[in-house]
């Protein structure tokens, strides 16, 4: 190989490494304003559904309780304010009996796996946006929202994802 081959294949590389870090630059872009604007896509199954705090009140806003256990805390009982996951998938005319999960995922790359089994249970897996009447607050302010998903029957809070930003169906 001749020095400008070299030279050539460095440059091929380093515009290949700048595209992606563009796109990627972007990609967080979009999930930093969906955070912001309290929207939640909903991706994956041929579907791409933005939906704003507006769309996901009107879907159904029900007060449930629910235990959190915070790390280095004893867990505490909080009256919650949401919408139950599946009436949020039934109100959006989106059909997720057949899918196999959702993955949801949080602005800080945490995400967590539901079965669908789970989700369509009738008191278990909520959307929720207040704690004790209080919004959920976002990561900024040190907030769990604006979004977060409520496991009731996750006694110790793990799955309980925080910030949601996307809901992914996974056929
Ligand atoms: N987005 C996001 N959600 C998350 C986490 C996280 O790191 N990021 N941690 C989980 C864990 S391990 C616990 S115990 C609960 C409660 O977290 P807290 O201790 O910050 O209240 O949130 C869960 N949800
Ligand atoms: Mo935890």
């Amino acid at each position: 190989m001749n020095k400008r081959t070299v030279i050539i294949m460095i440059l091929v590389l380093a515009l290949i490494v700048g595209v992606f870090a563009f796109i990627n630059k972007d990609m967080i872009k979009d999930k930093k304003e969906i955070h912001e604007n309290a929207e939640i896509l909903i991706s994956g199954s041929g579907k791409e559904v933005k939906l704003t705090f507006k769309d996901i009140k009107e879907f159904g806003e029900k007060d449930f309780v629910a235990n959190l256990k915070s790390s280095g805390k004893p867990a505490r009982e909080h009256k919650y304010t949401g919408v139950l996951l599946k009436n949020l998938f039934e109100k959006a005319g989106i059909d997720i009996k057949d899918k196999n999960q959702l993955s949801v995922k949080a602005i800080d790359g945490y995400t967590v796996a539901l079965g669908i089994d789970e989700v369509l249970e009738n008191n278990n897996i909520y959307l929720a946006y207040k704690i004790d009447g209080k919004p959920l607050g976002n990561k900024e302010d040190g907030g769990s929202g604006p979004y977060q998903i409520i496991i009731r029957k996750d006694q110790f809070s793990q799955r309980w994802c925080k910030h949601v930003v996307e809901i992914e169906i996974n056929d």
